[in-house]
């Protein structure tokens, strides 16, 4: 009998930033990957063997191995360096070293500022506490909506310059990347960026690929449960 199941496992969930970033890569590549779920506030022995950090994503590539250690990664960034090496077309890294060097740049700046700003200070005071049968902790989001976001807005906002793309003339992770972040908070909140037009005009660009929107519906499903409808945070 044959396999039919994908090479590439991605372990965690779709209300993920990282995960949806993995997700997003194997989109445009078109890549066949399944999302195995994994709670990872209280992951499985298994889990935590192939997670060092306890985090999600864990990618794991049945290829090379169905169990243990071998044949996983852990972190997105490295996970999407691999696939990129493994399926090359279409080049999401660009050739230009110097653009290299800025996608790499504008990858790990969403992963930690604009996440740190976003994913902490805006999607888990809402959704966390939702879920948990509390109150949203509005004034925390609108605090970080108000005073965090838009020093990160302005540093996007410039690196796009007049360019539809962050490094390059073509898409590449770091535009996957900003996406995939800054629609965390679109899962819990407005996300209003009439004063940064380029970045507006890049995340309507991006919303409207497949490799956005489709882990980015699954995501919203899942939150749209606790949550019907998204703060108005200004
Ligand atoms: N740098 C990591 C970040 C991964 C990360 O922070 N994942 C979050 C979910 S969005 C997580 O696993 N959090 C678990 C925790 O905070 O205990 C990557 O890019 O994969």
């Amino acid at each position: 009998m044959s396999d039919s199941r994908p090479d590439l496992v991605i372990y965690g969930s779709p209300v993920s930033p990282f995960v949806r970033k993995v997700a997003g890569l194997c989109i445009e590549k078109q890549v066949p990957y399944e999302i195995e779920a994994v709670n990872v506030f209280d992951p499985p022995q298994w889990f935590r063997d192939i997670s060092p950090m306890k985090r999600i994503p864990v990618l794991r590539d049945r290829s090379v191995a169905e169990e243990g250690v071998a044949g996983t990664i852990a972190d997105s960034s490295a996970i999407c360096a691999m696939i990129e090496r493994k399926h090359p077309a279409p080049a999401l890294y660009p050739e230009d070293p110097m653009a290299l060097g800025e996608a790499l740049f504008i990858e790990e700046y969403a992963d930690t500022a604009l996440a740190m700003a976003g994913g902490l200070g805006i999607f888990r005071p809402i959704f966390f506490a939702i879920s948990k049968g509390d109150e949203p902790d509005l004034a925390k989001a609108r605090d970080a909506w108000a005073n965090q976001m838009p020093a990160v807005f302005d540093v996007l906002e410039g690196r796009l310059g007049g360019s539809g793309f962050f490094a390059g003339e073509a898409l590449s992770i770091a535009d996957i990347s900003v996406a995939c972040v800054l629609m965390q908070v679109s899962l819990v909140a407005e996300t209003p960026l009439d004063r940064w037009p380029a970045l507006a005009a890049h995340f309507a660009a991006m919303q409207a690929r497949a490799s956005i929107a489709q882990p980015y519906a699954a995501a919203e499903k899942m939150v749209r449960k606790a949550l019907p409808t998204r703060f108005d945070l200004t």
